[in-house]
């Protein structure tokens, strides 16, 4: 978690917990437990697009998650972002003093004793969500930020229940839900251009920004094994069968191998839980119907009449303005009215 404010410390907090259980329990391999399915779809140049995140939860009711995902086509599209203000409270207990002076601190929640609390106002790059009718509405915090500070990545946090009352229900075992929807911005790009396809790819490899768990912090689909933390040593001086000198190597030739200790490596147990990529593909736009202001379909009179309404009398824009450049030169003007006029009652 790069958050730091107070919820998101308290999500770091249950995901750092549901770990050390992890670690201590055992895992059910090979049963498919959770589906994360980022969807595809397509949307026309300039459009604002909804990009619906799909869940399936097998074995275990959610309360809890955390997903990032990134853009491979900048050129192509953004999140939906905006700028915000956060200010961000931190809580830290002293754990050594020199005098009157802290030496040595840690942070810890609100919720726990602290000795002194720090203030941070930041700035940050929030994503829009919608999360009306999705399996997240009503939980009590959800949100998204880009990490990289410029919308092309959203890195999303939920969580059913804060600390205080009330209790909110998580997500009871269901299949192909809408968990949360994600807002892009497609750009404006020329009908020309080929490659129209953005990958939304989900990052799994770092456990810092991808984790789901149960209303009691157990992540789900996480392994850790332990690694023995092994150094190689050669010896460059025998006497006898006794060495004078060790030199530590990294691999062979060595003539001796300690074991220092034990290193805890986990991750992501993709048997259990499938994590698919997304997409977005921007539609190259059918060509234009110009004089159909009103978009109906057909160019007749009440077409002129909308043109009108819109020029003179304050009538609402047209909602496919492409049509309603006429004369093709990229502008709206009075020459389009002209156009369509002439086109309709060509001169005899
Ligand atoms: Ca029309
Ligand atoms: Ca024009």
């Amino acid at each position: 978690m790069i958050f730091r404010n107070r919820l998101l410390l308290f999500g770091a907090v249950t995901m750092i917990t549901a770990l050390s259980l992890v670690i201590t329990g055992t895992t059910q391999a090979q049963t498919l437990e959770l589906i994360l399915d980022i969807g595809d779809t397509s949307a026309l140049p300039g459009e604002q697009v909804t990009i619906p995140v799909y869940l399936s939860n097998f074995e275990d009711t959610i309360a809890g998650f955390n997903f990032w995902v990134q853009l491979d086509r900048p050129d192509i599209m953004e999140f939906t972002t905006a700028v915000a203000t956060v200010i961000d409270t931190f809580y830290w207990i002293c754990l050594e003093y020199s005098g009157p002076d802290c030496i040595d601190s840690v942070l810890v929640t609100a919720e726990d004793p602290w000795d002194f609390m720090q203030i941070d106002t930041n700035e940050v790059v929030v994503g829009s969500l919608d999360t009306n009718g999705t399996l997240t509405s009503g939980w009590e915090y959800v949100d998204s930020r880009s990490l990289g500070g410029v919308g092309y990545d959203l890195n999303v946090v939920g969580l059913a229940n804060l600390p205080a009352p009330p209790m909110t229900p998580g997500i009871p075992i269901q299949e192909g839900g809408v968990l949360i929807k994600l807002m892009g911005t497609v750009y404006d790009i020329p009908d020309t251009m080929t490659e129209r396809t953005v990958n939304i790819h989900v990052e799994t490899a770092t456990l810092d920004h991808f984790g789901f768990s149960d209303p009691w912090g157990n992540s789900i689909g996480i392994v850790c094994d332990t690694i023995p933390d092994t150094s190689f040593w050669l010896c460059t001086q025998w006497a006898g069968e006794v060495c004078l000198n060790w030199v530590r190597v990294y691999g062979p030739p060595y003539d001796s191998i300690s074991i220092d200790g034990y290193d805890i490596i986990c991750y992501l147990d993709t048997s259990v839980v499938h994590v698919f990529d997304g997409s977005v593909t921007v539609l190259v736009p059918p060509p234009p119907l110009y004089g159909d202001v009103n978009c109906n379909g057909t160019v007749d009179i009440a077409d002129l009449v909308y043109i009108v309404d819109y020029m003179f009398v304050g009538g609402p824009p047209s909602p496919c303005e492409r049509n309603f450049d006429c004369d093709d030169d990229g502008e709206i003007t009075i020459t389009d009215l002209i156009c369509l006029v002439e086109w309709m009652f060509p001169p005899q």
